[in-house]
């Protein structure tokens, strides 16, 4: 029954709202905008952070101290997110962290932990990191409002401290530290179901090494049909077939700048990207090993523009017999942007962009596989649908939930027109 979410500026389930017909369910229509207004959240911060359970304390993770990083990285690689049967759990880098939760005007204050307490016995040495959450600063757009925002992630609680109601004390804790420095909105996704999503995605998987996923439990074995024929189905050429595909320099970010800034006009929910925050996310020295980004150059301009990332899942119930930790090498498709969108008239442009995107993910493919990625996974954000069928994803179980904190507005999803692109 949601007894600390009711607590928190988010709308309730089922709440009227001036951007949905209100199909007389007789509430007054509320507006959109912030549920609390600024005034309210400045006034409400206290000057230090909730105490916590005896034994515990707070503590920032310095994602610059090595072992401090290292450090976070156990966390996850023990306690972070799995699958719904527990088959897989997320094995994020400490390089994909470092990248992730340090981009341009990053907060150290904002990389929130708790630890053991020390004791005299360890020699006051600071105890283990037992639980964690992380903020980092972005511009987003919802529909006609811009909002600077926090927009939060890798909420970690260590499995023996579950259901001690110290994921709320954390939220908190995240939130005083943006009300501290005037954020009063915040961006989140979670798989878990809680009051009340902007729109709902799900998530759809391409093999890339069918056997690879078939060995570690990942994909099945369809009835009526063999092994061969799957690897067969999934078999895709070595080399690429857009001319003047490359890979993607800091010399193409002004270029994929303004491509990707009006090829997300057409959402209702995207982000703002400064070219500094363009270049850490896509090309930058923290991003190598973490990103793949690419360009199509045609005539000495950028037409189309994607990218992806690597994020790797540690296999936990395999059904191979030795002992060695397996590992999925899962490519997720990130932000990309083709200049098909912008076909005149107007009418033609969803025929040509769909059939640009097709081909430009085929690419994609194609080179995540060079790359030695074992599946693709992708959303039904942004124009993917467009996609997904024809490149041959399949839909996961997994369904991925976008909130918006302290701020209300109409859901999203329903059309093309209509959809989200964070
Ligand atoms: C979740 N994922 O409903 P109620 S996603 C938010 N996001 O509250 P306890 C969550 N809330 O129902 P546990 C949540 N999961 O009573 C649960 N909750 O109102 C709510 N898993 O707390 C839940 N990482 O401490 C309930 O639960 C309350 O010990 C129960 O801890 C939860 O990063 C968790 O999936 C998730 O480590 C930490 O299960 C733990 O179970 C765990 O008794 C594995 O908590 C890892 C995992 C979540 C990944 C993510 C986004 C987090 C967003 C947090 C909300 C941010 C709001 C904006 C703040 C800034 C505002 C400004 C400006
Ligand atoms: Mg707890």
């Amino acid at each position: 029954d949601y007894k600390f979410w009711n607590t928190q500026p988010v709308p309730k389930f089922k709440e009227p709202n001036l951007l949905q017909t209100t199909n007389g369910s007789g509430g007054e229509a509320l507006p959109e905008g912030a549920i609390l207004p600024d005034k309210v959240c400045k006034a409400s911060v206290k000057p230090d952070p909730e105490p916590l359970l005896d034994g515990f304390e707070w503590c920032l993770v310095d994602l610059d101290n090595p072992n401090e990083l290292q450090e976070l990285y156990d966390l996850l690689y023990s306690h972070y997110v799995e699958d719904t049967d527990g088959s897989f759990r997320f094995n994020y880098s400490a390089k994909f962290l470092a990248w992730a939760l340090k981009p341009p005007g990053y907060k150290k204050d904002w990389h929130i932990g708790v630890r053991t307490k020390a004791t005299a016995e360890s020699g006051d040495r600071p105890g283990k990191l037992v639980a964690f959450i992380a903020g980092v600063p972005a511009t987003i757009k919802v529909r006609n409002a811009t909002l600077h925002i926090s927009e939060i992630n890798f909420l970690t609680v260590h499995r023996k401290l579950r259901s001690k109601r110290l994921a709320p004390v954390l939220i908190k804790e995240v939130t005083r530290r943006c009300y501290q420095v005037g954020i009063y909105q915040a961006l989140y996704t979670a798989g878990t179901l809680l009051p009340t999503p902007v729109t709902t995605a799900r998530y759809f998987h391409r093999s890339l090494d069918w056997e690879h996923l078939y060995k570690t439990g990942f994909s099945h074995l369809p009835s009526g049909t063999t092994e061969l024929r799957q690897k067969y189905k999934y078999r895709l050429d070595s080399q690429t077939s857009i001319k003047g595909l490359r890979a993607m320099k800091s010399g193409d970010l002004p270029a994929v700048k303004e491509l990707l800034a009006k090829y997300l006009e057409r959402f209702a929910l995207r982000q703002e990207f400064e070219e500094r925050e363009l270049e850490h996310w896509l090309c930058s020295k923290e991003s190598e090993g973490v990103v793949w980004s690419f360009v199509v150059e045609d005539g000495g301009k950028i037409t189309d523009f994607v990218s992806y990332y690597l994020l790797e899942s540690t296999v936990l119930k395999s059904a191979s017999p030795t002992n060695h930790q397996q590992t999925i090498r899962a490519a997720y498709l990130s932000y990309y942007a083709s200049s098909a969108a912008f076909t005149t008239p107007k009418s033609q442009a969803q025929t040509a962009l769909q059939a640009r995107l097709q081909i430009l993910m085929h690419n994609t493919l194609i080179l995540a596989k060079r790359d030695a990625f074992h599946v693709f996974n992708a959303l039904t954000t942004m124009d993917n649908p467009l996609f997904l069928k024809e490149s041959k994803f399949e839909p996961g179980d997994g369904r991925l939930h976008y909130y918006l904190f302290n701020w209300r507005t109409g859901k999203m999803g329903g059309g093309l027109d209509d959809e989200w692109a964070v």
